[in-house]
């Protein structure tokens, strides 16, 4: 069965992408196995300059999930550009740029950056981080901001802007679509939930940022609903992600109305499951009577 998938810029072989900032740029998995497998890729954020991330500890596991507080801990677009696109362009998987910032301006100067590479074949603009105090979250959560910046991005970028939602709002519906408004031509949701967790020793956060974004399969619901209630309302594809670990979460997530989908979590949990995901989906989608991809997307409401 034919499981490919076209999107903006995106030409998936299938509909698999692992998540940003869960595979960092691809190269402990190329070591198990061939990444030109991959749909694509979303490669860890990039900021214009270097960033070490918020201080130790920064991981803590959960009950069906995990907390992070990275920090967007990245070498800087330049680095990124000349020392891991080179490594990511030989293999043929569609790269997926996710961009970060302290500050609007932040955000046009990675994608300015970024387009003249031929490896990177879109932007995913990161307006959902929970973990740093500047840009991130601070724009995705209120339409008039998150709008602002998907405008500015849009007249900088040369390839098309996926713009990553975040579910620390009252009305994602309402974001979404802003975002597409403001000139979005897609949009990936959900990032992480913000939460936390107490170490009992000492009475005091367990994370040194204090909070931090909450992902793997306990995300899962939210993450459906979100899509679900996104994509009747915009007319741009979705890319869904929170907690997938199987074929059967994939098309749980196409039937909600999302294109194509993320993998985050499990990946630190079976570095495999991308491929085995990729390998059990024609078999899933034919159980349940589908021919192809896009007849399960958005099956939930049409
Ligand atoms: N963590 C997340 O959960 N989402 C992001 O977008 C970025 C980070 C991080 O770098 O801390």
């Amino acid at each position: 069965m034919d499981i490919s998938v076209k999107l903006p810029g995106l030409n998936l072989k299938n509909p698999i992408i692992p998540a940003s900032g869960c595979f960092g740029f691809g190269r402990e998995y190329a070591e198990l196995y061939d990444l030109s497998l991959l749909g694509g890729i979303a490669i860890k954020s990039a900021t214009p300059q270097e960033r070490f991330g918020n201080p130790t500890p920064r991981i803590a596991e959960t009950p069906s999930g995990m907390l992070n507080a990275i920090g967007l801990q990245n070498k800087g677009v330049e680095v990124i550009k000349e020392k891991e696109l080179p490594f990511l362009a030989q293999f043929d998987t569609e790269i997926i740029a996710n961009v970060a910032g302290a500050t609007e301006e932040d955000y046009v100067k990675v994608i300015e950056a970024l387009n003249d590479s031929e490896v990177i074949k879109a932007y995913e603009l990161n307006i959902s981080c929970p973990n740093v105090k500047h840009g991130g979250i601070g724009l995705g959560t209120k339409p008039e901001l998150a709008a602002h910046v998907t405008k500015l991005a849009k007249a900088a970028a040369k390839k098309p802007v996926y713009v990553k939602l975040s579910p620390n709002v009252t009305d994602i519906v309402e974001i979404a679509k802003a975002v597409e408004e403001a000139g979005a031509d897609g949009l990936v949701l959900i990032n992480t939930l913000m939460g936390m967790r107490i170490d009992l020793k000492t009475g005091k956060p367990l994370l040194a940022n204090i909070t931090g974004g909450l992902s793997g399969p306990a995300i899962k619901p939210v993450a459906i609903r979100m899509v679900y209630q996104v994509a009747q309302a915009v007319n741009i594809p979705i890319i869904g992600v929170g907690g997938i670990t199987s074929a059967e979460d994939v098309l749980e997530f196409l039937n909600a109305g999302a294109s194509a989908v993320e993998v985050g979590a499990q990946n630190f949990v079976d570095p495999y499951v991308c491929p085995k995901i990729i390998e059990d989906l024609p078999k899933v989608l034919k159980k349940y009577g589908y021919n192809s991809v896009s007849e399960a997307v958005g099956r939930s409401f049409k």
